[in-house]
């Protein structure tokens, strides 16, 4: 069963916990950094809501400093050398589809995916944290639904033209996501988080972010089996 809180004598200053802080850490502020970065990207590709993604943007940049105050308050150096390999996959899969105009895969790389595992991870995280990070955290996830929310809109708005594109961007970055929960799983639990506790809320959000855009059941159930195998 995934454990609800932080076990009484988890010792966040403790060697152990801050080396894998350190990761974990450098993962969600490089996430955040290139959030920030996918969301000034979308607005030049999307000049009609240019402001609400310049304003979505700048939220990013503010989760980013958020974490890296949770770095500091447990004298954590942030990890961001690993962090950025972690990432690399799905950065280079927006950057090819932002190159190619793909709008939809973009938000399906950013809004949906990254979003849902940035909730999930968040909402697991917020029992188990310390005091500070927790208030952090919980700020931050209020933010991140609405970020999703903006791609679901979209993606729902455009559903007949962007179907195939959707498609086609789930398939290629859902096995990405299985590889990172399984790179990330070591770590997490150090932190007190189960990685099928992720992988239940990360497939809840996305589950409910594909069908609020249109998809049907059937659709949802064979779309969310890529990559699952191998995880
Ligand atoms: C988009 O707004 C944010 C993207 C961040 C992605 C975060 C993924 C986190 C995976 C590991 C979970 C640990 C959570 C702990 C927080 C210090
Ligand atoms: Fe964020
Ligand atoms: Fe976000």
């Amino acid at each position: 069963m995934p454990q609800l809180q932080a076990s009484p004598e988890t010792d966040f200053h403790s060697d152990t916990y801050r080396d894998a802080y350190s990761r974990i850490n450098g993962i969600v502020i490089e996430g955040e950094q290139e959030a920030h970065e996918n969301y000034i990207r979308l607005a030049e590709m999307l000049p009609d809501r240019k402001d609400d993604l310049l304003r979505l943007s700048k939220m990013e940049a503010r989760h980013r400093k958020g974490f890296e105050a949770c770095a500091r308050n447990l004298s954590v150096t942030p990890d961001l050398e690993f962090a950025r390999q972690f990432f690399a996959s799905l950065h280079q899969n927006f950057q090819e589809a932002a190159a190619d105009n793909k709008v939809a895969a973009c938000l399906v790389i950013q809004s949906l995916i990254i979003e849902c595992f940035a909730i999930a991870a968040y909402n697991i995280y917020i029992p188990v944290a310390d005091d500070f990070a927790r208030k952090i955290t919980e700020g931050v996830v209020k933010d991140e639904y609405s970020h999703l929310n903006f791609g679901e809109v979209w993606l729902q708005e455009n559903f007949e033209s962007v179907k195939e594109e959707v498609e086609a961007a789930n398939r290629q970055n859902l096995p990405i996501v299985w590889r990172m929960l399984n790179e990330v799983e070591k770590d997490a639990k150090v932190l007190n988080m189960e990685k099928e506790a992720l992988v239940e809320d990360f497939m809840i959000q996305y589950g409910e972010a594909l069908s609020n855009i249109g998809f049907t059941t059937r659709d949802i159930m064979k779309m969310s089996a890529y990559g699952l195998v191998a995880a």
